[in-house]
């Protein structure tokens, strides 16, 4: 068990290609987790172990890694940055206390940067912003620097600053000697200093009244800073030579938020009213499943808890929402990208996965019983983008199902749809790049093919004005006569209208008996699902 303060979880965020997985991979092996750097080329990275991201060069799904660092464990986890991956990397904000945006130092502010910015600030993440690839020969650091402060506020403020030769990195936090090509340590540290006492009143104004504030001074309010958002701190790495990120581990073991300084996890409760979950380990157990995967060779289901507060272990009868029926878990397991490893608990502030547990989706709140409600998850972007599948072959027919399931729950952004009235199986996800991987990861995963096409369009017919009609039934041939008169007026309700249909009778005095209207409404209703003109 590891002490909930010796913890430390940090989620990587950013557009793609700014190097995230490089550097969750350069952290590992600066602590020696593993004992060779591996790369995007080589296909070898701890992060990239799925086959279809090691065949784009791409990460598609959340990863977890874990590592030792000055006695403090850290949890990363590295996340897509394509839009069309987003969901992954929304799913695991919650996880995280400290959200790290990973900016590209040659292509700067990137569409996703600003999304998972702003998705950390809605979720009241303690922020930082890593500059990568800070080595990139067109790269103008000082300019990106300026530009992050004016997309992201003032409070975005250089923790430390590339050397003249971006070989090596000059600590701003506590030295205020040196000069990089962006600005001089001295001012970078007054900078940042401004900004961290902000947090604190009685340092604020000891600060404004012309004070020296000792750096323990800092260190003591920093993480309070970090959580109220008063300093966002900027670092710099080159995650392929691995310089800055000893840096960057320093500086998440000492000055960034733990689970037990927060932010903490909200329980939504059935009665409207919320509870905070502190991270005490005694407490009853509270955790959200942040991952799902299949396992592309065994085909085992692995699901990713992050634990709020208790403990969970082999015997935990574990509850899932508000289901009455505990499950029993296996051993826990602590993730190092596709390696699992056997622990004996995981407890408040741990990130843990179970093996074989069918039953849980991603958002899922697991508990011991004694917690009741819903931990929210950041909202996620409507799949927009649609294609039509039909079978490949007939033994492809019989398992696309199952496929598409499991395609599907590791996925909070990838729908799978039949639609009522084209009757077509139809995929719905964030792009066509969305779409494209993941019928490639049938194929190779479960060998299923399908074929493709654009899905039909369900026209509907409308009614777009008013109109009256009126209809006279007689029937006096034969048997008991039959007479019905009709009038009808129709005309278009709101737009999107839940139900579709608004009826009202428009008659005084009462003289049609009530037992008449299920019969109307019924033919009111075929025709809508029918149509009147065209017939759709
Ligand atoms: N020059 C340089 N290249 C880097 C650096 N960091 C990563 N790269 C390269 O940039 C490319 C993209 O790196 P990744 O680590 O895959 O980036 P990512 O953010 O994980 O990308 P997605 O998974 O698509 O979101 C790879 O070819 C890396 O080798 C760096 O600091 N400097
Ligand atoms: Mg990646």
């Amino acid at each position: 068990m590891t002490n909930v303060s010796d913890i430390r979880n940090i989620v990587l965020l950013g557009h793609g290609g700014s190097g995230k997985t490089s550097l969750a991979e350069s952290m590992l092996h600066k602590c020696g987790v593993i004992n060779r750097l591996g790369s995007i080329t080589d296909k070898n990275t701890v992060s990239d172990f799925d086959d279809e991201e090691k065949a784009r060069g791409h990460s598609i799904h959340s990863a977890l890694m874990y590592l030792t660092h000055a006695g403090k464990l850290i949890n990363i986890i590295d996340t897509p940055g394509y839009p069309d991956f987003i969901g992954a990397a929304l799913q695991s904000i919650p996880a995280a206390e400290i959200a790290a945006i990973v900016i590209n130092g040659a292509s700067g502010i990137e569409i996703n940067t600003r999304k998972l910015f702003a998705a950390a600030t809605a979720a009241n993440r303690a922020r930082m912003i890593i500059i990568n690839k800070m080595d990139a020969e067109n790269a103008d650091l000082g300019e990106l620097v300026a530009q992050i402060q004016e997309s992201f506020g003032p409070q975005c403020r250089c923790v430390n600053l590339p050397g003249a030769d971006k070989q090596s990195i000059i600590d701003c936090l506590t030295n205020t000697q040196g000069e990089s090509p962006i600005m001089d340590a001295a001012s970078a540290n007054m900078e940042l200093i401004e900004r961290v006492v902000e947090a604190d009143d009685t340092l604020m104004e000891a600060y404004l009244s012309g004070e020296t504030i000792s750096p323990e001074k800092i260190k003591g309010c920093f993480v309070k800073a970090m959580i109220a958002g008063t300093v966002v701190p900027i670092l710099f790495t080159d995650a392929r030579k691995e310089i800055g990120v000893t840096e960057l581990l320093n500086f998440i073991t000492s000055y960034a938020p733990s689970p037990a300084d927060g932010p903490f996890a909200s329980l939504k409760k059935p009665d409207g009213t919320t509870e905070i979950i502190k991270p005490d380990a005694a407490a009853p157990l509270a955790g959200i499943v942040i991952r799902l995967g299949f396992d592309s060779r065994s085909g085992m289901k692995y699901s990713s808890i992050r634990i709020f507060s208790g403990s969970l272990n082999a015997a935990t009868h574990l509850m899932v929402n508000d289901a009455k029926k505990p499950l029993r878990v296996g051993h826990p397991l602590r993730m190092q990208g596709n390696e699992g490893k056997e622990i004996e608990a995981a407890t408040a502030g741990e990130m843990v996965t179970l093996a074989k547990l069918d039953e849980l989706r991603l958002g899922d709140f697991i508990h011991d019983g004694k917690f009741e409600g819903k931990i929210e998850m950041p909202p996620m972007p409507k799949p927009m983008f649609s294609l039509a599948l039909e079978p490949a072959s007939r033994n492809d027919e019989s398992k696309l199902g199952s496929a598409l399931e499991k395609l599907a729950e590791e996925d909070a952004c990838f729908k799978v749809t039949r639609d009522p009235q084209t009757k077509e199986l139809v995929i719905n996800g964030l792009g066509d790049l969305h779409l494209r991987v993941m019928l490639a990861k049938m194929e190779h995963r479960y060998k299923v093919s399908v074929n493709t096409k654009p899905p039909k369009i369900p026209y509907r017919e409308t009614i777009t004005g008013k109109a009256d009609g009126h209809y006279r039934h007689k029937k006096q041939s034969g048997g008991a006569g039959q007479f019905g008169e009709v009038y009808l007026r129709v005309e278009p309700a709101e737009r999107n209208s839940d139900p579709s249909l608004v009826f009202s009778w428009d008659i005084f005095g009462g003289a049609i008996p009530g037992q008449y209207e299920p019969a109307i409404l019924k033919g009111i209703n075929d025709v809508m699902e029918c149509g009147v003109v065209a017939g759709f």
